[in-house]
């Protein structure tokens, strides 16, 4: 039978290490067994459980209610949503987007949100617009309100839309600095990474080059020096243990060559608890903004 480390159960539930140790100190679950070097090892049944109580503790239901509650409840809590949720719990959002989401409007999502980019431009849309829309799935979905394949949906249309439209733009990439776009193994969320390029693309004066998520550092240094890249962009996103973020960006840092600069982003970035020689880290797209616009004055003033 499978047994789970608890960083694995901590990156598949999104509960943190100090929330399993707890409940289970509290509530007697989960109830790891211990492995030959004394760590707790988890049933791999239990993970199904542990994301429904990270569901229904997101929508406000006091884990001392739920916790050690049988999957079949807690499912059936679950699906009882909003109903049995609190008065105070987040209010499924008001926006049109979700709206459409949730009724599995496809046609009418990629529509609305074409529309408010074209009236916003790509920097306003993408700021303005969809970074609190993509947060308010993500909590859409932790609640149940909408499922994977709606979220799946939403980042395929999201996608979509931002590539057709990079696409259009005028291509940096004869001249300017190579920065490359990635996520590290672990890590499959992509769309700020994608809003981040959306950024640095409008910003003119850089070719970004992107490589989805995923990529084993090998690969990334080796592309960096097949395209004498400057820079090399990295996401994390909000699943990411602070673990994760610290071991992966020392390590590529320390693969990379002290002439291309490692920038990173995301929520997950933000949990680097020390500063990294060499690694810039943004706390959110403003501050790329902020940092692109200075590039930009100091090239138009040199
Ligand atoms: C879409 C989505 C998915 C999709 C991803 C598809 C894809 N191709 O991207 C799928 C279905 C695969 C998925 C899977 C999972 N997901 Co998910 N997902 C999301 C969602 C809705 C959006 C993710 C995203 O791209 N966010 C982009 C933005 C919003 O992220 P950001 O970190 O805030 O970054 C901002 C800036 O800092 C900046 N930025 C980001 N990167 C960079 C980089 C640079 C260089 C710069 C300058 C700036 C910058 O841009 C962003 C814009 O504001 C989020 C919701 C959320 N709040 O993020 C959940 C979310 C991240 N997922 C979550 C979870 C739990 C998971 C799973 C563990 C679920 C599971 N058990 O399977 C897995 C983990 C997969 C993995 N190993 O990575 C949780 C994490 C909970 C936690 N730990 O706190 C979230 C927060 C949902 C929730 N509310 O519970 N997910």
């Amino acid at each position: 039978m499978d047994r789970l480390p608890i960083a694995v159960v901590e990156r598949e539930t999104g509960l943190s290490k100090d929330t399993l140790r707890v409940w289970e100190r509290r509530y007697g679950f989960p109830s790891p067994e211990r492995d030959a070097a004394g760590d707790r090892a988890y049933r791999a049944e239990d993970l199904h459980a542990l994301r429904l109580l990270r569901r229904l503790t997101d929508a406000g239901h006091r884990p001392a209610k739920i916790v050690g509650l049988s999957a079949e409840q807690l499912e059936t809590l679950a699906r009882s949503g909003q109903a049995s949720a609190p008065a105070d719990g987040p209010a499924v959002a008001a926006d049109a987007a979700l709206i459409l989401l949730q009724h599995w409007d496809f046609t009418g999502l990629r529509d609305h949100l074409a529309q408010r980019l074209a009236q916003a431009g790509l920097v306003g849309f993408v700021c303005d617009h969809l970074a609190p829309l993509t947060i308010a799935v993500g909590e859409a979905w932790a609640r149940g309100d909408i499922g994977v394949a709606q979220e799946h949906l939403f980042t395929e249309v999201v996608t979509r839309l931002l590539r057709a439209h990079l696409q259009q733009l005028p291509g940096g990439r004869r001249g300017g600095a190579a920065v490359l776009f990635a996520t590290l193994p672990g890590e499959q969320h992509a769309l700020g990474l994608l809003m981040a390029e959306c950024l640095v693309t409008v910003a003119g004066g850089y070719a970004a080059i992107s490589l989805g998520t995923e990529v084993p550092m090998q690969e990334l240094v080796k592309a960096s020096e097949a395209h004498c890249c400057k820079i090399v962009a990295l996401s994390f996103s909000q699943a990411c243990s602070s673990a994760f973020v610290s071991e992966g960006v020392r390590t590529l840092r320390a693969l990379l060559p002290p002439t291309v600069a490692l920038w990173i982003g995301g929520r997950g970035a933000a949990t680097l608890k020390r500063a990294v020689d060499g690694v810039t880290v943004f706390s959110d797209l403003g501050q790329l903004q902020v940092a692109l616009d200075a590039v930009n004055a100091s090239a138009s003033g040199s």
